[in-house]
């Protein structure tokens, strides 16, 4: 590698025009002082460290990961990768890792063995399941396990123990993407394709960091602005980001909506395409419903009015609906600026009804991405780790809780079907109020990344709540467990995942894991023998003893439903290229789109869910679903933009947002133990419009203390890149590498409130104040 990609951070163009493909470019880093020809081994995996999954081979020399490169072969990167891929996705390895179980006796976590760990943990299992049942039980999972773990988690909870207390961190990431697929086309799936890039001509980034989060799909539009024919962009995020000033320069527009506005915003640009008769009125009367109560819902939000609620001109939002309106093919992409805000799923619906109005999906160069952020959330969706039922099964038809009884060999009355599964911020409800007293946690570090965290903080310490915590690092939360396991990472173990969009890579093990740590899946398929889940045969419940063996398993479990795996194997993702689902043995190399006949999975006995007035979050009763006659055609739905819950007032006047940088991810167990990313951004910050710091009298790296009625930071300020009346706070920092330093974490200030159909928390959306500490 020659150039420092902590600062080059899409490295070299590869320009070229539209309809072409785009050129591989493979990027490389070894240790330092190593060259290609010492590496001994390399080894099939993807990336872990964002939803883009961009596939790569380790390198391993004397038992030890020792660099990486990306694959030239395969369709989501062309051999590119990015600044956390390079330097953030192995250096930790020796870093102070979890190598022995801990247990927490006298007050003290201290080390102890697997079998000590799993007796606690089996014996508390135990006597809460006689005590009072299954419903102590809450499994608070990942986006970062593998598809085989988190499937076996899914049947140890719905047909082991019969909880419905399970939610990823996929809650607080990609619920809403979950949400707005399904209440649109029915089910679950990303419509659209990364190779939509190649084909379109204009981009639409909802809500989306992509320059900074997602940063080899960023190369790849910079491939497309850079070539002959470049799309138009339009950029929508209250910031100015790269892709807000790239949406300028392209001759796009960046709307910079006030946090909390996005709803409005979306009604207004739908309005505008059925004012001005920018639609497909075939596709529209042959393949949707509901178009009459949309087209009466948005009737209010002018480019005037709109412009008032969001804070951006009338012309800039007339301008966006004529690029949208009127350019030939368009993609759009949504992620956490429209997730982790209130009226997420409304307003992420508005994009599709954007794409369903004009009939661009499933053609090259029109699709949707409701983007994942996590490299395996789609995965936590999929296989049932977030509570819903696996393989896209409707919790509320009675068929498909049949079919999985069947599958599982168990009592279809084991499977909890009788409400919705349990959101992850109702299940820390439930473990504040004391119904919920085993807590099992696994891939996240809830300490950091839950909103509101002096709440957390209290809930986890509580006497009577047992904690288990599953890491490969001591975090946070860790530190207020009552059992930690050490878990391998990726490098350190089999199992597939699958990107955003949909493109499934096997991960190989390239290394021994440090110590006594075990892979997830070995911790969930010792703990369901140790409690001798039994089927109805009073055969083993869980009877793999593997990756490829779950992975067949799931295969079983996903055939004819949306996500179809059943013509993908380990040998057939060892080909080339990962393979995207459905994958089948007439579509033998996966879909590219979805949806391209126009026929979408919404019959009544086929769909995911019978969808919810997008407003309240009430769900349609079933008899309702099917009076609408849905048939195979999509959802247009509507609903009114409402003012957010936490407003700014003369005490806290200042909107604060919340979201990422490009070198850290999440909190930063992995990326702050690579020097090069850390010394790229050592500590958090607090950014602030010119205008704001000037009333303020606030400069450029002046100590100030943000506060909400919450709680309090205090860090540097950045001044010029938020619009007035906006702060902004990356989240990345918790306190783990720090001397008790109390207050750098932007969750201390967020709040305990959510979307009411995603149930995705608001993130992005509190009232603070700053003041000037020195
Ligand atoms: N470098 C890096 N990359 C990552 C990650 C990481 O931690 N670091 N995490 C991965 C994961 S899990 C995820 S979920 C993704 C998230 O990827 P993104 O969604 O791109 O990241 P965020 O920074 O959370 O939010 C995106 C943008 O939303 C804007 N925003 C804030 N409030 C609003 C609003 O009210 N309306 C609108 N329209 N925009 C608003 C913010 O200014 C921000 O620029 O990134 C993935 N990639
Ligand atoms: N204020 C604010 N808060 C946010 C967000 C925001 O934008 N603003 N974004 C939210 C979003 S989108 C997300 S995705 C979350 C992320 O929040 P978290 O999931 O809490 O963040 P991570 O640091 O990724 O934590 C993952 C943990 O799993 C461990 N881990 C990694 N791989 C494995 C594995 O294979 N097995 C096991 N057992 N452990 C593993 C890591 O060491 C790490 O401790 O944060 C959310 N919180
Ligand atoms: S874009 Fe995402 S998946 Fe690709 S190298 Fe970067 S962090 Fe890894
Ligand atoms: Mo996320």
């Amino acid at each position: 590698m020659t150039t420092d990609r902590t600062t080059d951070i899409w490295g070299a163009r590869t320009p070229h025009g539209r309809g072409t493909p785009w050129p591989a470019r493979v990027d490389l880093h070894l240790a330092d002082g190593l060259a290609e020809s010492d590496v001994e081994r390399w080894v099939r995996s993807a990336c872990v460290l964002c939803s883009n999954g961009c596939a790569c081979d380790i390198a391993v020399r004397d038992g030890r990961m020792v660099g990486i490169r990306g694959r030239a072969g395969d369709r989501v990167n062309h051999g590119r990768l990015g600044p956390k891929g390079l330097y953030g996705s192995w250096q930790w390895q020796d870093r102070d890792r979890l190598t022995r179980p801990l247990v927490r006796d006298g007050g003290r976590l201290a080390e102890s063995t697997w079998d000590e760990a799993m007796n606690r943990i089996v014996r508390r299992s135990r006597e809460l399941l006689d005590e009072v049942g299954a419903l102590s039980h809450g499994f608070y999972t990942s986006g970062q396990l593998f598809l085989e773990e988190y499937y076996t988690l899914a049947v140890i909870g719905k047909a082991g123990l019969g909880t419905p207390h399970m939610d990823g961190n996929t809650r607080l990431c990609t619920a809403t993407a979950a949400a707005a697929l399904k209440e649109s086309f029915g089910a679950d799936g990303q419509p659209g394709s990364y190779n939509d890039i190649e084909h379109c001509d204009a981009l639409f980034l909802f809500g989306h960091n992509m320059a900074e989060t997602q940063t080899v799909l960023w190369s790849r539009v910079l491939d497309r602005l850079d070539g002959p024919d470049p799309p138009v962009l339009v950029a929508v995020d209250p910031r100015r980001t790269a892709v807000a000033r790239a949406a300028a320069d392209s001759g796009g527009v960046h709307l910079a909506p006030l946090p909390g506005t996005n709803l409005a915003l979306m009604n207004c640009l739908v309005r505008e395409l059925l004012e001005r008769g920018w639609t497909d009125r075939d596709y529209v009367s042959v393949h949707t419903v509901g178009l009459d109560e949309l087209t009466a819902t948005v009737a209010p939000y002018t480019p005037e009015r709109t412009a008032e609620i969001c804070g951006v001109p009338a012309a800039d939002l007339r301008r966006a609906a004529e690029i949208f309106g009127t350019s030939p093919r368009v993609l759009s992409t949504v992620l956490q600026g429209f997730y982790q805000s209130h009226q997420a799923t409304a307003a992420s619906c508005q994009v599709n009804n954007l794409h369903l109005l004009r009939g661009m999906l499933g053609r090259p160069g029109c699709g949707v991405l409701q983007m994942n952020g996590q490299p395996t959330a789609e995965n936590t969706r999929e296989c049932g780790a977030d509570g819903d039922l696996p393989g896209f099964r409707n919790w509320n038809n009675t068929d498909h809780v049949h079919e999985l009884a069947r599958l599982w060999n168990v009592d279809p009355l084991t499977i909890p079907h009788w409400s919705p599964p349990t959101h992850a911020m109702q299940i820390w409800r439930y473990a504040e109020q004391g119904s919920i007293r085993l807590l099992w946690i696994s891939g996240t570090n809830p300490a950091v990344s839950l909103p509101q965290l002096p709440r957390i903080r209290d809930i986890l310490r509580a006497e009577d709540l047992f904690v288990v915590v599953q890491d490969g690092f001591r975090t946070e939360t860790t530190e207020l467990a009552d059992v930690v396991l050490p878990a391998a990472l990726w490098g350190e173990k089999q199992g597939t995942f699958t990107n955003a969009s949909r493109t499934v890579h096997l991960s190989e093990k390239a290394v021994e894991p440090p110590g006594d740590a075990r892979s997830d899946l070995d911790i969930f398929l010792d703990y369901a023998r140790r409690m001798d889940f039994r089927d109805r045969d009073g055969a083993p419940l869980v009877g793999w003893s593997g990756p490829e063996g779950a992975f067949a398993a799931w295969r079983e479990c996903s055939r004819g439903r949306p996500c179809d795996y059943s013509g993908l194997s380990y040998d057939r993702l060892r080909g080339g290229s990962g393979i995207p689902w459905p994958c089948t043995d007439k579509e033998p190399d996966g879909v590219d789109r979805l949806y391209t006949d126009g026929v979408f999975p919404t019959d009544p006995g086929f769909c995911e869910d019978f969808g919810h007035d997008l407003l309240t979050g009430a769900a349609t009763p079933p008899e309702k679903y099917q009076a609408q006659r849905p048939d195979g055609r999509a959802f247009l739905k509507a609903a009114e933009y409402v003012p957010g819950p936490e407003q700014p007032d003369a005490d806290y006047p200042l909107r604060a947002t919340t979201g990422r940088t490009v070198h850290h991810f999440h909190t930063r167990t992995k990326t702050g133990r690579s020097r090069r990313l850390h010394d790229a951004a050592p500590r958090p910050w607090v950014e602030l419009s010119t205008q704001d710091a000037d009333e303020l009298g606030v400069a450029e790296g002046d100590l100030v203390r943000v506060e909400s009625p919450r709680g309090a930071v205090e860090v540097p300020a950045r001044i010029g890149t938020t619009r007035p009346g906006v702060v902004f706070l990356p989240f990345h920092y918790g306190t783990w590498d720090v001397e008790a330093d109390h207050g750098r974490a932007a969750n201390e200030l967020t709040v305990t409130e959510w979307d009411p159909v995603s149930k995705q928390p608001l993130f992005k959306l509190s009232a603070v104040r700053v003041t000037k500490v020195s």
